[in-house]
């Protein structure tokens, strides 16, 4: 008996198919992030990372144009299993030689690249517009400024974004996750908390007045508490961003980072809350320490607990799962490679838990059972399932590190 016929025997007794889980859970697109590539520059300016996020570490070998950045992707996805989806921002827009646009005037055929990328590879795109690195975004304001001027252009660029989703949700033919984060805020207690909130929520208006269609183009709204210089004052808090997709459900998704909220809370506790009101919503996925640090997703409790409420609440087809972190310390394709694992190993994980039984248990306040299937369940042979789960998949289940290492090599240190 193999390992994995051992583990479907043990899993079996609580009612488990792993290969029924392993079948599923191969379905389940994640979005892989193009900006973990190159310490979230893209390539539309010259300056530094603004807005309120920061990338920290100097770990050589980073792309430094899209060449190399797609190249690297690709060694990237060679060693993750499941299905995948990539994440643009609208810095990413590749230009010809000699051309150049600015981010009011992004159109499809800056991306036209990335469709090439994902179609060849059977991928859908999601996409983001870039309201930071830019020297419009004046006094750390951009949908929010009272400056008119400076409102406009960042609104315009919106509006192209949109376009530029359909595009994409057109070429795929899968749906395309839009979502709008913007860093604008105050380091220093504001005289005027309203103000920005109105004409933030004016701009996302006037941007989702630009004709799409929800089925293809799915607009979102990311909230934020805090960010490297804006410590006390968020235009987009929770509250704004939630209100604002509450209020506007036919236009628009809630996105949930969970980098963006006090430490104390969790958004596995959120799903839930929000699946109870909302036909679809968005995640984030990435891993804060302390603050929204952007660390590489790892295998911990709140990834597993996410995964457990998207699967208990059989709304894998109503959240898209995105991952959204950054680490330039380490090498760049290890941190991509690892944080999609351990997604997915928590997707898988959470497929393979008796959930409906640990419901029923819940239900007839047998609160003490619960709990000792819950510690059960942790030992169970999830690892032996993955194992399996990557071999169907035609990647290594461990030991990756030897071929990024290859890579890092053969490719990444002759970067210099
Ligand atoms: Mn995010």
């Amino acid at each position: 008996m193999t390992r994995y016929e051992s583990a479907k025997e043990i899993y079996a007794k609580y009612g488990i198919d792993t290969d029924a889980a392993i079948a599923k859970c191969k379905e389940i697109p994640v979005t892989l992030h193009c900006w973990q590539g190159d310490d979230v520059i893209g390539f539309d300016h010259d300056g530094g990372l603004t807005g309120g996020i920061q990338t920290t570490g100097n770990y050589p070998g980073k792309a430094r144009n899209p060449e190399e950045l797609l190249a690297d992707m690709d060694k990237a996805m060679s060693l993750m299993p499941g299905t995948k989806k990539v994440n643009v921002h609208a810095c990413y827009a590749i230009f010809e030689e000699g051309e150049f646009a600015d981010r009011d005037a992004l159109e499809p055929k800056h991306f036209q690249k990335w469709v090439d990328f994902a179609k060849e590879r059977g991928m859908g795109i999601d996409f983001n517009p870039t309201f930071f690195s830019h020297p419009k975004v004046k006094d750390g304001l951009t949908l929010s400024s009272p400056d008119e001027e400076t409102r406009k252009f960042w609104v315009e660029h919106g509006k192209a974004c949109i376009r530029i989703a359909n595009y994409f949700a057109e070429e795929t033919g899968i749906p395309c996750v839009m979502n709008i984060w913007i860093g604008d805020g105050f380091k220093d207690v504001p005289a005027d908390r309203m103000g920005p909130r109105m004409r933030y929520k004016q701009s996302i208006d006037e941007i989702l007045s630009e004709p799409y269609d929800i089925a293809k183009v799915k607009p979102c709204v990311e909230s934020k508490v805090f960010g490297i210089g804006v410590e006390a004052y968020t235009a987009g808090s929770a509250e704004f961003t939630l209100s604002y997709a509450a209020m506007n459900k036919d236009k628009c998704l809630p996105l949930m980072d969970n980098g963006h909220y006090h430490p104390t809370e969790v958004v596995s506790d959120k799903i839930p809350a929000l699946l109870t009101f909302f036909p679809e919503v968005a995640l984030h996925v990435t891993r804060g320490i302390r603050w929204d640090s952007d660390h590489v997703v790892v295998l911990d409790d709140e990834t597993k607990e996410i995964a457990q409420e998207i699967v208990r609440c059989d709304a894998l087809d109503r959240v898209y799962i995105a991952l959204d972190f950054f680490d330039a310390s380490i090498n760049r394709i290890s941190a991509w490679v690892t944080g999609f694992r351990s997604m997915q190993k928590a997707l898988l994980n959470a497929l393979c838990t008796p959930s409906a039984a640990m419901k029923e248990l819940q239900d007839s306040a047998q609160f003490s059972r619960k709990m000792v299937m819950m510690e059960d369940c942790k030992m169970l042979p999830i690892g032996d399932v993955w194992a399996e789960y990557c071999r169907q998949c035609g990647v290594d289940a461990d030991n990756y590190y030897d071929e990024i290492e290859k890579y890092e090599n053969e490719v990444l240190l002759k970067r210099v």
